[in-house]
Order: C-alpha cells, then structure tokens, then sequence
C-alpha cells in the first residue's frame, strides 16, 4: 500500500521531515564512499517519453556532476524489467546509493529487498511503490500526483460555477499502473463530483507520450462528438491532442477546454496561446534535493522519509508572464 500523503499533514514545501528513525532502507550504519572518495550512485530512469522526463535526466545528470558524484545512468526505455535488471547491476557493482524512478507503482519488493540485503540505500525519485515494507527505501523524493489532480478539477469546478448544463469530459491517463495517472485521476473524480454536471465520458491512457495523446484523442473526437473539456495528465499528450483537435477543425481551448499537468516549456506555451486552458506544475528539477539526500544517506545521516516537491499552476495569464525564465 503506497503510503497516503495527504498534503494537509505534510506542512513545507522542499523538506518534509516526517523523521522516522532513519526512514528504513537498509540497516547499513552509512557505506564508505568508493575507492577514489567519490560517492557512486546508480540512476535507473523510466525513459524518454516526454519534455517532463528529459528536463528530469538533465537535472539528475547536471546536478550528480556539480555535486562531484559518480553517477551510473541508465534509461529503461519505458520497461520495468529493464529497471529490475539496471537495479540488480548497480547492486553487482557495488554502488554506494541506489536511486531511481519506478516506472509503475508494483513489483518491486524482490529486487528492492536485494538492495537492502547487500546493504545498498534506495532513494525514491518522481513516483512512488506500492510495497508494504517502507524499510526497503529511505524516502520518497517527488511531487503529490492526488494534489496536483485536485488543483486541475478544482480549477474546472470554478470555471463552471453557477452553470447547469452537462459538461463532457475526456481524460488521457497516463502511463498504466504509475503512480502520477493513478493518483491524477483519483485527485480530479473526487474534485469534479462536486458538480453533477460534469461526466467523464472517456478515459484512456495515452503513455504520456504525445504521438499517443494525438492518436487516442482522435478516437474520442471520432466517437463522442460532443467534447467540452480535456484533462491530460501531462502537457504532452495534451499537445498531441491539440494537433487532432485542430485537425477535426475546432479550436482547442474554445470549443475544447483543455487541462494539463507538468507546465514544461511546450504546454506553458500553448497555454499562452490560449491552446491550453490551466496548467498544474509537476517540476521536473528533483536532481540537486535528490543529490543532498545521496550525500546524507551515505554518511548514514537521517533524512526525512518524505521530501515534498515545491510547484504550483498556472493560467494564460500568468504563462505569459512566466515563459521567459521557464528552466525547462
Ligand atoms: C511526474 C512524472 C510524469 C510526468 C510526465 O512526476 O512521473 O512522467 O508528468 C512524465 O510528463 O512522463
């Protein structure tokens, strides 16, 4: 059972020390450095499906190199056995720390547990695990996928307030199984049941990846003729969706409301050009926090279990404003 954060009991916004003990992971009393003193940690990332993820890898592989870690970076490709496998390598190289982002929120006790027995830390970046036993990593490092789903229907529960007639919605998931499209979703339904109006008429995932966003989107614009809002669980599918909006000749973020998560550069875009209704930021920029906590860890200091992940929403107005120093 993922562990619930509910926002409201995490205060702060970088650090959250919910200290307990050392936060689990293995019961090493802090592992020595590699030979040369420098700290090795292995990095196994889900892959490179869109501008949120390829942002990420930069800011891991940037900050690892200011921190003057030895950084051992591989790229599962979307796979979740590629991700085992780089986890079992990192554990037969002997790294100092072990970090990655799961590319779905199960199975992964087995090889988690291989870490621990060799004595090896886990860091959670990005998305969270479902595993029962949280003395398998030492924290999660990442954003709430439930807070960032409520910001988007709240959002969609103003700009309908006072209004009476039926709203259709369809929604492109994310990745099957992930911890962001689980937790989207769920965040969004509870907020929109307010308004018994509003119908979720579709819902299908498009991997996050904006070629499926455009495809699946066209399949909904084929069978439901009457669209009123889109609810993307990133700005890349929503930018797919853009592209089969327009091409079945409406107008996205008229005829079609459009709300995304992420606020990368390419959705903060079309939000300023009014493609795009509401974005809900998801930064990206975990590397320098995630390489403060590696250090900590392998001089076996505590580190809070929970570090909370600062961002916040944008509307067209405030993209405008916010576009010119966008880090990514
Ligand atoms: C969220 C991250 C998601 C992004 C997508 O933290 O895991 O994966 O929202 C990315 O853009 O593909």
């Amino acid at each position: 059972m993922r562990r619930n954060w509910s926002a409201a009991a995490l205060t702060g916004v970088l650090a959250v020390s919910v200290l307990a003990g050392c936060g689990g992971g293995g019961d090493d009393a802090g592992s020595d450095s590699g030979s040369d003193g420098k700290i090795t940690l292995g990095f196994s990332q889900v892959g490179a499906e869109s501008g949120w993820r390829t942002a990420n890898t930069k800011s891991i592989q940037e900050s690892a190199a200011s921190a003057g870690i030895d950084l051992k970076f591989s790229d599962a490709q979307g796979k979740q056995e590629n991700q085992i496998s780089a986890i079992r390598n990192f554990i037969t190289q002997k790294v100092d720390v072990i970090a990655f982002s799961p590319v779905v929120t199960s199975g992964w006790d087995a090889v988690l547990k291989e870490a621990k027995d060799a004595g090896i830390p886990v860091i959670l970046t990005d998305r969270a695990v479902d595993s029962q036993d949280t003395s398998l990593y030492k924290t999660f490092i990442g954003s709430d996928f439930i807070v960032e789903g409520e910001k988007a229907g709240d959002w969609l529960v103003k700009e309908y307030e006072g209004k009476t007639e039926p709203v259709n919605i369809v929604e492109l998931q994310g990745t099957t199984g992930s911890a962001p499209a689980l937790d989207r979703q769920k965040g969004f339904a509870e907020k929109i049941a307010a308004n018994p109006n509003f119908k979720i008429v579709k819902s299908q995932t498009g991997d996050f990846k904006r070629a499926d966003g455009k495809t699946v989107m066209e399949t909904f614009l084929q069978s439901t003729p009457d669209i009123d809002v889109l609810y993307a669980h990133n700005d890349d599918m929503g930018l797919g969706a853009i592209e089969a909006i327009e091409a079945a000749g409406k107008k996205p973020g008229t005829d079609i409301k459009i709300i995304t998560v992420d606020a990368v550069k390419d959705g903060m875009t079309a939000l300023s050009e009014g493609k795009i209704n509401f974005i809900v930021e998801c930064s990206p920029l975990l590397g320098p926090q995630l390489m403060d906590l590696v250090k900590k860890v392998d001089a076996g200091e505590e580190i809070p279990t929970r570090v909370l992940t600062e961002e916040t929403t944008f509307t067209q107005a405030q993209a405008k404003e916010a576009l010119p120093t966008r880090q990514y």
